[in-house]
Order: C-alpha cells, then sequence, then structure tokens
C-alpha cells in the first residue's frame, strides 16, 4: 500500500483496497486524492450495510431529502446545470487520437492540466467516496468494472440504483487496469447544496486512459460517471474491438395472443418515445438507455443492459400515458426524484395528469410561486421539463425475466426513431441491414430540454448517439456495417417516428406506437406481407387495421393510413440534401453508406419525375 494513500484511509478501506491487490487502482486514487485533498478517502464494499450508508448519507448532508412516501427522496441540482453540458464535455486529443469531427476536443495535456486546476483542493473539509461498479452483467462478456470516486453521496447513491455492485468483479481483474474510472466532484456548495461554480463546470473524457474528470456540477448527465461518461469510453473501445456501444433501450416485444416473446433494441434521442417504447404495455423491459450489442458463436446478436436502473424524464409520466412507471413513482420504494416540485412532502411535475397541483411548493429555482419569473421575464414552470426519476428497473412489474441474464438477450428487431413532425412515415422497414444503418445513421430530431440550449431545431443524431461518438463517424458507422455483416442471423431494422403532425397537430397519440412495434414483431417473423418503397418497407392497411382492431379496438380509417403513411417524396428529397451536407466533410465514411442514398435518391428523383407529385401513397407502390 503506497503511504501517502493509507494516511487518507480507514481499517475498513483499507482492507477493502489490499483485498483487490490491484496497484492500478491505488496509484490512481493516490493520485485523486494528492489532486483533491480531501479529509477521508472511503472506499466501499458491496455489502447492504454500505449502500445504506450511502442512502443515508446523502441525506445527512442534506443532497438529498426524505419525502412523505417511504424510500422516497427529492435531490436538487443547480438552476444552471439542469441537462447534459454538451459545451463543457470534451474529449482529451493526442495526435493518435481521431475523432467525429462534431465532438468537442482539447489536447490531452491543456486539457488535463486545466482540470486537474479545478480539481485541486476541491474536496478539502470533505470524504472521496469510492465504488466500485459493473457496466453489464457481472461474470459475463459485456462486464466492464467501473470505479467512481466523488465527493457526492447523491452520485453515488444514484450509482447504487442504477449500476450492479461490482466489488467482487474487480477482485477477479488480477491486478489488470481494464477497468474505467471516474472522479468526480461538486465542488463548493452553496446553502441548497449545489455547486456554486457552475460556470468552471468541465467535464473531460480521456478516451485512451479509460477515465473521465468531471467537476462543479451535480446533474446526474455531468456527474454519474457510469452513464454518458461511461458510454463515451465504451464507444471508443467497442469500436476498437468488434461490439457496439449504443445508446438503446431493450425491449421484450410481446404479440396479443401469441406465446412468443421478441427482443428489440431501440435507439431513440432523448425526449423522443425512448422510455415509453420501452415501457410499452404488455411488453417487458431490459433496458432503457445504454445497450452493449455483441455476436455470439451462434452468430446471434446479443444485447446487454449495462444499467440495472432507470434515470427516468418524468414529464409526461401519468395514469393514461405511462401507468406502469406512474405506478411506481407515487408508491413506497427507494426512488430519488430531482428537480420536481415539492409541497408538504409530496412531488409534483409536469404533464403528470392531476388537476390539484399546489400554487408553491419548492422546485429548482427554490421557493416557488405559480407566476414565478426568472431574470428574463419567463415564466419558471412548477417542475423543469428535464427532471427526472431514478430507481431500480427491478421495482417494475413488467421487468423481463432476462434482464439480468449474463449472455444477453438476443436481438431480433432494431428500432431508430427521432422526433420528425413532417417527413417520416410512422414506421417502416429497412430493405436490407445496410439500408437499417443508413436509417440509423440519418436520424434527424427537433432538439428537447434535455440538452441545454434551444429547444425544437431539426438536428441530426446518428444512431441517437452523436453526443457520445468519440471515433470519427466513418470509423462507428463501418463498424455498424462490418458488425451486421458477421452476423449469422441479422436483426432487421425499423425506423419509427411518433411524432407525425398535420397543421400543427399530432396525427397519433401516443398509444399507437404499440402498433407500429407489434408490426415490426410481426414483420420478424414473416407474419406480414410489406409494400417495397424507396424508403423503406410499408405496412399494408389491412395489417394495421387488424393491429389496432385486435390490441386498442377500433378501426383504422384508410384516411388515416393514407395521411400517414404517403412516401413524403419532395420531403425525403429535402433531407438527402441535409444529409448531403452534413456528411459532406466526414472523411472516409464506408461505401455503403452512400451507395444506399444514391440509391433512394435517384429511385425518389425518378418517381418525382414520372408522376410531378410532392406526395404518393402507399398504392402506388403495389
Ligand atoms: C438522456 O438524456 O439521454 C439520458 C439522461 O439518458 S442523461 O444522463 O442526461 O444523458
Ligand atoms: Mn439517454
Amino acid at each position: 500500500m503506497l503511504s501517502s494513500l493509507a494516511q487518507f484511509l480507514d481499517q475498513h478501506s483499507r482492507q477493502l483496497l489490499d483485498s483487490l491487490d490491484n496497484e492500478h487502482i491505488e496509484k490512481q486514487l493516490d493520485n485523486f486524492a494528492k489532486l483533491c485533498k480531501p479529509s477521508r478517502v472511503v472506499v466501499l464494499g458491496d455489502s447492504e450495510k454500505e449502500i445504506h450508508y450511502i442512502r443515508e448519507l446523502a441525506k445527512e448532508r442534506g443532497e438529498e431529502a426524505s419525502l412523505e412516501l417511504s424510500g422516497h427522496t427529492i435531490h436538487f441540482d443547480g438552476y444552471h446545470d439542469l441537462a447534459r453540458d454538451l459545451g463543457s464535455t470534451k474529449v482529451l486529443t493526442t495526435p493518435v487520437v481521431k475523432l467525429s469531427k462534431r465532438i468537442n476536443a482539447i489536447d490531452r495535456d491543456r486539457g488535463l492540466s486545466e482540470i486537474f486546476g479545478l480539481l485541486d483542493g476541491s474536496m478539502s473539509g470533505k470524504d472521496m467516496l469510492v465504488k466500485f461498479y459493473c457496466l453489464g452483467p457481472t461474470n459475463s462478456k459485456f462486464s466492464i468494472g467501473a470505479m467512481q470516486a466523488s465527493d457526492s453521496a447523491y452520485v453515488l447513491h444514484s450509482e447504487d440504483l442504477l449500476y450492479r455492485q461490482g466489488f467482487k468483479q474487480f477482485a477477479k481483474l488480477g491486478g489488470s487496469k481494464e477497468f474505467f474510472s471516474f472522479l468526480h466532484s461538486a465542488g463548493a456548495l452553496d446553502e441548497r447544496k449545489t455547486t456554486k461554480n457552475y460556470d468552471k463546470r468541465r467535464i473531460y473524457v480521456d478516451v485512451t486512459d479509460g477515465k473521465v474528470y468531471s467537476v462543479n456540477n451535480q446533474y446526474a448527465g455531468n456527474s454519474v460517471g457510469l452513464k454518458k461518461l461511461a458510454l463515451r469510453l465504451a464507444i471508443y473501445r467497442a469500436n476498437h474491438q468488434d461490439w457496439l456501444a449504443e445508446h438503446m433501450l431493450i425491449a421484450g416485444v410481446h404479440p396479443v395472443n401469441k406465446k412468443r416473446v421478441t427482443y428489440f433494441v431501440g435507439a431513440y434521442p432523448s425526449m423522443c418515445g425512448k422510455t415509453s417504447t420501452a415501457m410499452i404495455p404488455g411488453n417487458t423491459i431490459v433496458g432503457d438507455d445504454i445497450a452493449y450489442l455483441r455476436k455470439d458463436r451462434e452468430g446471434n446478436c446479443r444485447a446487454a443492459n449495462i444499467e440495472h436502473g432507470i434515470f427516468g424524464i418524468i414529464q409526461d409520466v401519468n395514469p393514461v400515458d405511462d401507468p406502469v412507471i406512474y405506478a411506481a413513482l407515487t408508491t413506497p420504494r427507494e426512488l430519488i426524484f430531482s428537480n420536481v416540485l415539492v409541497s408538504e412532502g409530496y412531488p409534483y411535475w409536469l404533464g403528470m395528469g392531476k388537476e390539484d397541483i399546489p400554487e408553491k411548493g419548492v422546485n429548482f429555482s427554490g421557493d416557488w410561486w405559480k407566476g414565478k419569473k426568472d431574470s428574463d421575464e419567463s415564466e419558471i414552470p412548477l417542475a423543469h421539463p428535464n427532471a427526472r426519476y431514478t430507481m431500480r428497473l427491478a421495482e417494475l412489474e413488467n421487468v423481463d425475466p432476462n434482464y439480468d441474464d449474463r449472455k444477453g438477450v438476443i436481438v431480433e428487431g432494431v428500432l431508430y426513431g427521432g422526433r420528425d413532425s413532417d417527413t417520416n412515415v410512422p414506421v417502416s422497414e429497412a430493405l436490407s441491414w445496410e439500408h437499417g444503418v443508413y436509417m440509423g445513421a440519418t436520424l434527424e430530431s427537433e432538439t428537447t430540454s434535455a440538452i441545454i440550449g434551444k429547444a425544437g431545431v431539426r438536428r441530426h443524431d446518428p444512431m441517437a448517439n452523436i453526443d457520445f461518438i468519440v471515433v470519427p463517424l466513418g470509423k462507428y458507422l463501418e463498424n455498424h456495417f462490418e458488425f451486421g455483416k458477421r452476423l449469422v442471423r441479422k436483426p432487421r431494422v425499423f425506423s419509427t417516428n411518433y411524432f407525425l403532425k398535420h397543421d400543427g397537430k399530432y396525427l397519433n397519440t401516443k398509444l399507437d406506437k404499440k402498433v407500429w412495434i407489434l408490426w415490426a414483431e410481426g414483420r420478424v417473423h414473416n407474419d406480414y406481407d410489406a409494400i417495397r418503397t424507396p424508403i423503406g418497407f410499408l405496412p399494408k392497411l389491412s395489417d394495421l387495421d387488424y393491429l389496432f382492431k385486435d390490441i386498442f379496438q377500433r378501426n383504422y380509417s384508410k384516411e388515416d393510413y393514407l395521411e400517414q403513411f404517403s412516401v413524403r417524396v419532395s420531403k425525403y428529397l429535402e433531407k438527402i440534401l441535409r444529409i448531403e451536407q452534413y456528411f459532406e466533410n466526414e472523411s472516409d465514411l464506408p461505401e455503403e453508406f452512400w451507395s444506399v442514398l444514391k440509391t433512394q435518391k435517384s429511385e425518389l428523383l425518378e418517381l418525382k419525375q414520372e408522376t410531378g407529385k410532392d406526395t404518393l401513397p402507399p398504392e402506388y407502390f403495389t
């Protein structure tokens, strides 16, 4: 044991580190302690007692407060720290690191010196808490060990809810340095226990060293290392090996009256229906945010949820649209609410479907009353649109029985969906794996409040992963094409769009997605024929009508079908122009990508010339 580290440790911490017998861990912690200068370094194992210690510590320090229902707590992030901060998140580069052009990067030496400056002494008077987790099921091909050091009990409490305990996994490392590590400090706190120096917020990702440093923030997307910070490290690793690290849900889809389950993964930018797709009534959930995908020995695509909890958006969770989550949020269990309104010990949020919401309470802005304005004279809503809940997946009644399977589940379908008001149909199937990768790569979405910045702007978001792709886009897409080529049983790929509008009004209800997903499930098993068009295979009216009747006991009219499923040829051509512009400056895009684009473009142009029409009904293609 390094004597400089030993002086920070109590006997239990020391015993734990001794039992890991890993010089890399000790060296890193020694460096972290020298840098952050905490009073103590408290190392924690996997036991219930240690989990309980963190849970209580978060309350004792005022980072969380108990609510009325047993196990419920409230945590507030700072007023300026309520979403993922891409501007302050940078990848450290050296001449050997090649990145996607759109990734915010900084020279490694410069970045390290800047962030070390900010971390210097950041924990004085506080404890550095250290825990070991496992990304993915333990003892599995998917497992990656992750060490978190933080001065925030909220961060560790969140990780205890969201990730699998990994001390035993680390014990098996046998001294290797094949693990990720995360150092976080919330920095100086104000009287609300929120970060004072949020303007000095930094999140620096050292992809070659498998480490992330994060300082002066608390919002989980910035502070909880195992979430999006680890996703960046995993993407770097996966793209230098032969697997995929994706921003994807995993769900078991159960068709009505049939005894089978078909597993789907799905990529959706934040607030585009991802959790609600994973939570469709009747289906089972394996994961709602991050999946690792690997080929198994038989050539199947396998997916594992690297988390075992949900950090979900609470806005619009109500008994009608999300009955399962709503039930979980309103009954006693271990659960952290963040950035909601609290009044008399109960949480309130936007779109919760309640008539009698209090007109005052405490929210992300401090004391709140109806009509309260911010410094720009805009009214402050009762809860933040990116307010969240954090809980274990196993708490949900619809958790999939295989959610913890070390082999993962066999994936038969892939979904890609954005927020698109005027172009894409509600559901279509890719013409091939290559076309599927193209569908994912050309995902566009109108921005939401999950990211700091303006909402409602159309943004390209390949595989809903653009914020995290820390390799060149060409390499990332190549990895997808190659992954599919190696599979013996390739999943079918689908694109969905829940947000199509006409005259400003949504064309579908939130529940309709169940039909689109069950149609996709049926396609996997060749239950339905489909109509081939340049944009993909479209459903037939008769099959959708059958599904709407079967699921919702209502008809699906021809009028609705034509409005929703006609191919918007001109709009697609506009989209292709945007795609060409977006990708033209990316070097080394795989040939397969351009080949799909060229084929689609020439087919659409031909149709337009032939018919002179902007939009063509599905029947035109039969
Ligand atoms: C998302 O917004 O996609 C999330 C939450 O899953 S965050 O951790 O902020 O990325
Ligand atoms: Mn996410």
